[in-house]
């Protein structure tokens, strides 16, 4: 939405195609009870409007998926963006043309249309996936992935309800549907690390001081590491005595951030033993929430570093295992065998009877929705084949041998791993000067060298294996989908960083360009 916006200031013509009826993104996809961002709404609204900042009240600190859907629609509405939407229409191809210049797309509305510049703002986490396991077509009941929740209310009240998977979906969803289902079983493979929201409605008095102080809000999260103002820690965790880590996480807990656990002190993402006290220190939680000690450990993360698979944040999901409605299946005791007619069988024969069943499995995150249309650049080169091994961008923004082609919040950019109405300002801002800078130099065409993104890339993955996040199965690593190359795809040099190399980039005649 911001890039329509964007470039139409800039003079051009810009035409989107959405697969959605409507605009909101993840926020029209992901309607499943519970839905909510876990990024403070102060955080997680556009910045490049003044009047649009002030005008639009939240009422919670975390918003919910029908407020900011609300709010996508206020800002299409404001800025008059649909007339340049086609929505339900997926792009099925683009092809570059060295002759034309032009990438020229079709649609599986049957259109075929040429444009100058592509720019890919399919999101992170729209191509759903399955999970791998036979007989889903056999289930006789109501099956919902929570990435693509319809549009009118599923009945689970009085029914038994399973839940496969508990990633940050799963985590939202479970305490609600726990309160109308007759049984819950969830079934889980990896626990994760999951903080309580402490949320709360804003009062005026919270409100006017947030508007007032946006501007320098803006300002130092955009010059953050992750898109968030997080005072930074000094010092180390094993530099601490157990008494004063306690009072410090305690502390993080009870301030109710998904970022503030994580960052208590300044080694937790970069040293085991560091990352392992505050590991554990979520552990005790659990274990003092969760009344059933057997229960309790199984919820209890073991397997990876805290942080390193993406943390959630929740209302009373840990006690929610405490309701006798609900029962905890460890898929690392009895792993998924089929889905039948009527249930879940697990590996111990053991058919878990049900009538509505969510599969909250997650997506093929960050490449998955770039590689669905069939891309083909510069001399026939498709993007499947040029990511075969695993994305390379230069800058997280283009790819060599895909001219005029960007992305929005792709791999190697700093991405999910920031709140991402900051990068993706960002990333629209930069892809808007650097067209008008083109059109000012009356160049047509912009792409990325071989050398520029070998040294990006190879700098991605030097900076993540100083850290801990490779060390997890990850979707940040691509290793929840079958088959899928393995690595860290995201910049972890912080947004702060991020932006200034960009804008260096952009100032020293676009360094590591080819311009034509
Ligand atoms: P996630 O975080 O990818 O979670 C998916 C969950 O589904 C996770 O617990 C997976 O277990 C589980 N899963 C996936 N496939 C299977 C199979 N085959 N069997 C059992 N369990 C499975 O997706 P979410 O939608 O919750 O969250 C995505 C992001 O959206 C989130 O991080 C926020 O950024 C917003 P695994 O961990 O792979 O063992």
């Amino acid at each position: 939405m911001y890039s329509i916006y964007r470039f139409r200031q800039l003079g051009l013509s810009v035409r989107a195609f959405e697969a959605a009826a409507d605009v909101g993104g993840t926020w029209w996809w992901n309607r499943y009870p519970g839905a909510r961002c876990d990024i403070q709404s102060i955080d997680y609204s556009y910045s490049f409007d003044e009047q649009l900042e002030q005008e639009w009240t939240w009422s919670e600190r975390y918003a919910t998926q029908p407020e900011i859907l609300s709010y996508a629609n206020h800002v299409a509405d404001r800025f008059d963006l649909r007339r340049d939407v086609q929505f339900e229409t997926r792009v099925t191809s683009a092809t570059w043309s060295d002759d034309d210049q032009s990438w020229t797309v079709t649609t599986d509305r049957g259109q075929t249309l040429t444009a100058r510049y592509l720019v890919m703002a399919v999101g992170c986490l729209s191509t759903k996936k399955l999970p791998e396991i036979d007989g889903l077509d056999s289930f006789v009941g109501t099956v919902v992935h929570t990435g693509q929740w319809p549009h009118e209310p599923v009945d689970v009240l009085g029914k038994r309800v399973g839940v496969i998977g508990t990633g940050s979906s799963a985590i939202q969803l479970i305490p609600i549907l726990a309160q109308s289902a007759a049984h819950l079983t969830v079934f889980q493979r990896t626990p994760a690390f999951t903080f309580p929201a402490k949320n709360a409605p804003l009062d005026d008095e919270q409100l006017r001081a947030m508007k007032q102080n946006y501007p320098a809000h803006r300002a130092a999260a955009r010059q953050s590491f992750g898109g968030v103002v997080v005072p930074p820690a000094t010092s180390s965790a094993l530099d601490a005595d157990e008494a004063e880590r306690q009072q410090r996480y305690e502390q993080a807990w009870e301030g109710g951030t998904l970022h503030g656990l994580l960052a208590a002190y300044n080694d937790l993402m970069v040293d085991e033993r560091a990352n392992e006290t505050a590991a554990e220190f979520v552990r005790q939680q659990i274990a003092a929430i969760v009344d059933d000690p057997q229960v309790a450990e199984r919820l209890a993360p073991r397997s990876y570093p805290i942080g390193s698979k993406r943390a959630c944040l929740d209302t009373n999901y840990y006690a929610t295992y405490n309701r006798d409605n609900v029962t905890l299946i460890d898929l690392r005791e009895t792993p998924l065998d089929v889905i039948t007619e009527g249930g879940v069988r697990t590996a111990d024969g053991t058919v878990h009877e049900l009538d509505v069943l969510v599969l909250a499995t997650g997506f093929d995150a960050i490449t998955g929705p770039l590689l669905e249309p069939l891309i083909t650049g510069r001399d026939g080169l498709t993007l499947r084949q040029a990511w075969a091994d695993g994305p390379h961008t230069y800058l997280g923004l283009t790819v060599a041998g895909f001219p005029n082609m960007f992305t929005i919040t792709g791999p190697g950019s700093p991405s999910v791993m920031t709140n991402m109405m900051v990068s993706i300002e960002q990333h629209v801002e930069w892809i808007a000067q650097c067209i008008a800078d083109l059109g000012a130099a009356e160049q047509t065409s912009i792409e990325a060298t071989v050398d520029a993104q070998n040294e990006w890339s190879a700098l991605v993955t030097m900076i993540a294996e100083h850290t801990l996040y490779p060390r997890a199965n990850s979707w940040y690593t691509g290793a929840n989908v079958p088959g899928k190359p393995r690595g860290f795809m995201l910049y972890l040099g912080g947004v702060g960083n991020y932006r200034n190399t960009c804008a260096e980039v952009a100032a020293e005649g676009y360094r590591g360009f080819t311009r034509r």
